[in-house]
Order: C-alpha cells, then sequence, then structure tokens
C-alpha cells in the first residue's frame, strides 16, 4: 500500500513511473476542475468525512474532519484471490485478462468514457446544493457523495491511463472539459445534463440514479477485463452510501410530510411540507430519467458487450447457470402500428432490459419500505413508480407517449397528461420557497424529519460540517 504517495494508491504506482507521472499531470488539472466545479463556497470547511486509506474493512472507511480540497482522492482496487476465467460470453472459459486485447479496445474505451463521464457530471449537478442544506448532517452527506463520486472518475481515469495509452490521456482530459447542461459540451448521458434545482431532486437522483451506477457498476464488476472487475467492486462499496442518502432522504420528507398533514387536518403545504403528490412527480421525472441510463431495449452494443466478456447481468456469476445466453429470449413490448406488441428478442440483444428489469425490482423494494414509512406514520396516501415506459427519451418508448400506467396515449392532450405528472414550474417554484439553509447542528428543516441516528455512530446534532 502506499497511502504517503502524492495520489493513494493499491496498485503499486510507484512500480510504473511513467504511469506515476501521467497521473500526477492530471492531479492537478483534476483539482482545477473540483474547485471550479466542485460543491460552491465549502471548500474551506471541515466537513466529517469517510475517506478511503486502503481496501481492507477497516481501512476503507476512516472517519474524520477534512477540507475536501484535502480528501485523499486515491486509487483502489479490490484484490482478488488466484485467477478466474472471464466467465460468460462467447468465450467464458478463458482466462480473464489483465491487458486489453485489441480487438476489445474500442468498446471497452467507450464503457469506461462512459462510466467515468457520469461521475464529474453528478458533481456539477449538485454543485449549488449546499448553499441551501436542511441541516449540517444533510450537508455533509451531499459532500461525502461530491468527493466519492470524485474518486469514481479517478477509478476510471486510472483505467484511461493505464490501459489506452494517448487516447486514454486525451479522454482523461476531456472528463474535466464537458459540463453537465452546456449545449456546446455536454455531458454524455442526457440525465446527466439534467439540473438539480433542490434537495428532494437530490434526493431523488441519489435514490434513482445512483442506482443505475449501482447496477451498471455490477454488470461491469462481472468483467472478463480484471482491472475493470476490480475497480468497479470497489467503487460499489462507496456507492451504497448514495443510496442510502437517497431513500432515507425521501423516507424522511414522506414521515415529515405524513405528520404535518395529520397536525393540520390534511393542508402540508399551509405548514410548510412538501405534499406527498409533488414528492410523486418528482419520482416521476428521476425514475424515468433513470431508466434511459440503461440504453435501448433491444441493442447490437449489449450484445457485443456481453459476447466479448465485458460486462454481464447483474450477479452474473451467482444468478445465472448458462453464461453464454446464446438461447433463449427476452418479451419485449415494443410499438407496431400504434400499438404494444410483444417482440421475441434474442436474450444477447436484451442484456440492457434485462439490467433494467432488476433495477426496476431493486426500486420496487425501496418503495415498498417508503409505503411502510407512511403507514407507521398514519397516512393513508401512497407513492409508486411509473410504468417504465412513460416519459421515455431514449428506446423503444422514447418515439411515443405513454402514460404513468403504460398505455399508449395519442389526440390533442396527451402531451399535456404527461406534463401534468411531472413537476411543473408551480411545484418547483413551491420547493424552491421552502429551501433555506438551516445550519445549526442538530436543527432541521420544516420539511424533513430528522434521521434515525447519525453518521458513523455519532449524534444527529454532531457537528457534521464546521461552518
Ligand atoms: N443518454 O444500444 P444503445 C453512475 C446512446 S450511473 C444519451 O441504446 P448501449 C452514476 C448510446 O451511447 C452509471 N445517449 O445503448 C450515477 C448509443 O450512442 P451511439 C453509468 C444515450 O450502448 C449517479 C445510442 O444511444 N454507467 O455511475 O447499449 C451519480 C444507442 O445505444 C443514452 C454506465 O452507463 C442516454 N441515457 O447502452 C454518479 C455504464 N443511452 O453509439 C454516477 C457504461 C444510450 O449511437 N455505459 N445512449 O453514439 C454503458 O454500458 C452503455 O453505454 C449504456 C448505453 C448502458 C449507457
Ligand atoms: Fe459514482
Ligand atoms: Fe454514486
Amino acid at each position: 500500500m502506499a497511502l504517503d504517495d502524492r495520489i493513494p494508491n493499491n496498485v503499486d504506482l510507484n512500480t510504473d513511473r511513467r504511469l506515476q507521472k501521467a497521473l500526477e499531470q492530471w492531479q492537478p488539472k483534476f483539482l482545477q476542475w473540483w474547485m471550479e466545479m466542485g460543491p460552491e463556497g465549502f471548500q474551506s470547511k471541515d466537513v466529517y468525512l469517510r475517506t478511503a486509506v486502503s481496501v481492507d474493512r477497516d481501512g476503507w472507511a476512516t472517519f474524520e474532519h477534512v477540507k475536501m480540497p484535502d480528501y485523499r482522492w486515491g486509487i483502489f482496487l479490490t484484490p482478488e484471490e488466484g485467477r478466474r476465467p472471464v466467465g460468460f460470453g462467447d468465450h467464458p472459459e478463458v482466462e480473464s485478462f489483465e491487458e486489453v486485447p485489441g480487438e476489445f479496445r474500442n468498446p471497452l474505451r467507450r464503457l469506461i468514457v462512459t462510466q467515468g463521464d457520469t461521475e464529474p457530471a453528478s458533481v456539477e449537478q449538485q454543485r449549488l446544493l449546499g448553499q441551501t442544506c436542511p441541516s449540517l448532517y444533510d450537508l455533509r452527506n451531499l459532500f461525502q457523495v461530491n468527493v466519492e463520486e470524485g474518486r469514481h472518475l479517478w477509478a476510471m481515469v486510472y483505467l484511461l491511463h493505464r490501459f489506452f495509452g494517448r487516447d486514454g490521456r486525451e479522454e482523461a482530459d476531456e472528463m474535466l472539459a464537458r459540463r453537465s447542461g452546456d449545449p456546446d459540451k455536454p455531458r454524455i448521458l442526457e440525465t446527466f445534463n439534467q439540473p438539480i434545482k433542490n434537495w428532494l431532486s437530490f434526493f431523488c437522483f441519489t435514490m434513482f440514479t445512483d442506482r443505475d451506477g449501482k447496477f451498471q457498476l455490477g454488470a461491469l464488476a462481472e468483467s472478463g477485463f480484471a482491472p475493470m472487475r476490480r475497480t468497479c467492486q470497489f467503487m460499489l462499496t462507496e456507492e451504497a452510501h448514495h443510496l442510502f442518502v437517497g431513500e432515507t432522504g425521501i423516507t424522511r420528507v414522506l414521515r415529515r410530510s405524513a405528520q404535518l398533514a395529520k397536525e393540520n387536518q390534511g393542508d402540508v403545504r399551509k405548514a410548510g411540507g412538501i405534499p406527498i403528490d409533488m414528492v410523486q412527480r418528482y419520482i416521476n421525472y428521476w425514475f424515468s430519467y433513470s431508466l434511459d441510463l440503461f440504453g435501448s431495449e433491444i441493442s447490437s452494443n449489449s450484445s457485443d458487450y456481453f459476447a466479448m466478456g465485458l460486462k454481464g447481468r447483474f450477479d452474473e456469476e451467482k444468478k445465472y447457470s448458462d453464461h453464454t445466453a446464446r438461447e433463449g429470449f427476452l418479451e419485449v413490448p415494443v410499438v407496431e402500428d400504434g400499438r404494444i406488441t410483444i417482440r421475441q428478442t434474442p436474450l444477447r440483444n436484451a442484456m440492457n432490459e434485462c439490467l433494467r428489469d432488476d433495477y426496476i425490482k431493486d426500486c420496487e423494494a425501496a418503495l415498498r419500505r417508503w409505503n411502510r414509512a407512511l403507514e407507521e406514520e398514519g397516512s393513508s396516501e401512497r407513492v409508486t413508480l411509473p410504468n417504465r415506459r412513460f416519459h421515455r427519451h431514449i428506446g423503444e418508448y422514447a418515439q411515443h407517449t405513454f402514460s404513468t400506467t403504460g398505455e399508449i396515449l395519442t389526440g390533442p392532450d396527451a402531451a399535456a397528461r404527461i406534463t401534468a405528472s411531472l413537476p411543473s414550474a408551480e411545484d418547483e417554484a413551491y420547493v424552491a420557497s421552502l429551501m433555506k439553509p438551516v445550519t445549526k447542528p442538530g436543527a432541521f428543516a420544516n420539511w424533513i424529519a430528522p434521521p434515525k441516528v447519525g453518521i458513523n455512530a455519532m449524534p444527529v446534532d454532531f457537528e457534521y460540517v464546521k461552518l
């Protein structure tokens, strides 16, 4: 382990002078990007952060107050016992590769660049949220997510520098040049160009969009390209916290709304809370945008990635017995002549849809937990997930208009029905009006319930950020 190095790492960076130098040249550019595009206004404050200093059980989560620019962004890969075969695709039996075979270079680079691009994008999307934090606890969680997304960028940039030579170095620079929402230099995937204007969106984003990260990283953690596999395995340990922030964030909003409804004869708004139907519209928006991230339902790209052993299914090794996926079909609803019909799709071409299926099941489980919280608070209201066809911009359903329950909508009022299920300008203005910073230790904005416990067994009123 080389923790005192300029770039903390467990990949023996000091034995590869060229690579070390290339990364040390990228480091100041990263820091410059962080100061420019990272969380605005808090760079000189002490934040109670978890830093990975090694990959083993006690080492990967060291908690202390640090200033964000001093966070030790490092390169950590989960070690593996012995060698293992690729395990799926056209050649499941061959030994997994430690270098990139020539014919896999372009697709692999694309996967890494697409994955890597989302990480700084999310930091850019969230950069102004600190100014309206509902508590110091939440402020700290935002920054924890932000520094770790920065580290995820490091993880992908390491792969680019280490395995893709000059092309990789150029791609790594491009990661810092694109900007979320910039019409001239946008981020690659559209979801990462959508603004996150308030904390309700932030919690929905970490719930739904970071969860795409869980499933994409899960699929890449099966990769026959061993460095990718080990990189993604370690990223997944950090990802769990991001999902926690999103899921519990919305749970706390729902609990508070239910409490305020009870105390005020159902009028949550009058009491300064967020009505549950409004929360539902934010769920509709971020869930549908997150579904887009799985790509087209029927995709030859996904078939190629699988055939090459670059990207498997979620839990490929554990969950499946046939790892070639040469036989079998997935029934994919498509639109033909204005009607939904089932298309029998060869499994390999439906890999995106398989992953999306697993993702949706995971979301459904979380929705059940949200609804249980509403029930506990004595509310009869419930939240739901819209149908996967609703409000899509990518894939089979992007060309048509679907209701939240999945039926095709036609006619003059179709667009209006979609709009009515999404946050309106009025919703946005109302939520914005609630976003007033609360920075006293232990205090919380009125629209959100406090968490049950603090971070790392600290009390809820701990000074998570020293302002
Ligand atoms: N927006 O066959 P198709 C995370 C493009 S999140 C714009 O449908 P494919 C995180 C596609 O590139 C995890 N364009 O797609 C979360 C292709 O372009 P070309 C991110 C899109 O390739 C929160 C065309 O449409 N990780 O970590 O099978 C905070 C048709 O291709 C979109 C990954 O994405 C879109 N939404 O699948 C921080 C993993 N979707 O070839 C971080 C790596 C598709 O026509 N990426 N297109 O120019 C992949 O595995 C695949 O690229 C995708 C797309 C699953 C994204
Ligand atoms: Fe990430
Ligand atoms: Fe994340």
